[in-house]
């Protein structure tokens, strides 16, 4: 998270760290007791779910809360079709199930008839770079907020650096200085409908970070209704 604010994981307690062996590789977002979400991309390294697991419940990615196995991994087939990074989501089936508390609980998923307010703030949230030469993850979790950028300027602005289509979501600021960037990847954006917290974005890619012209795009969690509950009934 760059231009952003250290946080504790109450204030975020969707957020879960998705680690390969002992290392943050990605974010992710609880939707339900066994199932979490995150970007495809987080999960190509390895298909295997034995590689993988996630912590929920701490606001510290190495320590704390519950560190839990993965039992399936589902990416979307057409992740990368018919353009790079397009369809940048997977769902994570658990091997036991969270316990719910002040630090575990779900997000709300935004559904097609939910709309961003304009001008509402969005927030997302990770243990990702403060800076862009920064390597190493955050030990601790922070936020920041955002506003959705215009659709038409921002697929434009991307134009020869990358393809922004329909089924992604363009946030950041106006002047820049404020963005998701390495190791966030897979974490939620989320926003309040009527007072309501949901799922809009999830985090997935951008040219560098926080720059005023490319702002940090992100998985349209509206698109992907269908293709949840399709995959949900794979799974039962
Ligand atoms: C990354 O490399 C990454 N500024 C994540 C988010 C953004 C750019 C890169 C958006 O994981």
């Amino acid at each position: 998270i760059v231009g952003g604010w250290e946080t504790t994981i109450n204030y975020f307690p969707h957020q879960i760290s998705l680690q390969i062996g002992t290392r943050h590789a990605c974010g992710g977002a609880i939707v339900a007791p066994t199932l979490v979400l995150t970007a495809a991309h987080c999960v190509l390294e390895y298909h295997r779910p034995e590689q993988y697991v996630i912590r929920a419940g701490s606001s510290e990615w190495s320590t704390g809360g519950s560190y839990i196995h993965i039992r399936r991994i589902i990416p979307h087939s057409q992740f990368q079709e018919p353009t790079p990074m397009n369809n940048d989501i997977a769902l994570i089936q658990l091997a036991t199930p969270l316990v719910y508390s002040e630090n575990i609980q779900p997000i709300a998923l935004a559904t097609k008839q939910d709309k961003i307010a304009f001008a509402s703030q969005l927030f997302v949230s990770g243990w990702g770079s403060k800076t862009l030469t920064q390597i190493q993850p955050e030990k601790r979790l922070r936020y920041t907020a955002l506003k959705q950028q215009d659709q038409t300027q921002c697929k434009h602005n991307y134009q020869g650096a990358g393809t922004v289509t329909p089924t992604m979501l363009c946030a950041g600021s106006p002047f820049g200085g404020r963005d998701s960037c390495q190791g966030d990847s897979g974490g939620p954006l989320i926003t309040s409908v009527n007072g309501q917290l949901k799922l809009f974005g999830i985090v997935s890619w951008g040219l560098g970070c926080a720059h005023a012209l490319y702002p940090g795009v992100y998985t349209r969690v509206t698109e992907y209704t269908d293709w949840l509950a399709e995959t949900l009934n794979e799974l039962n």
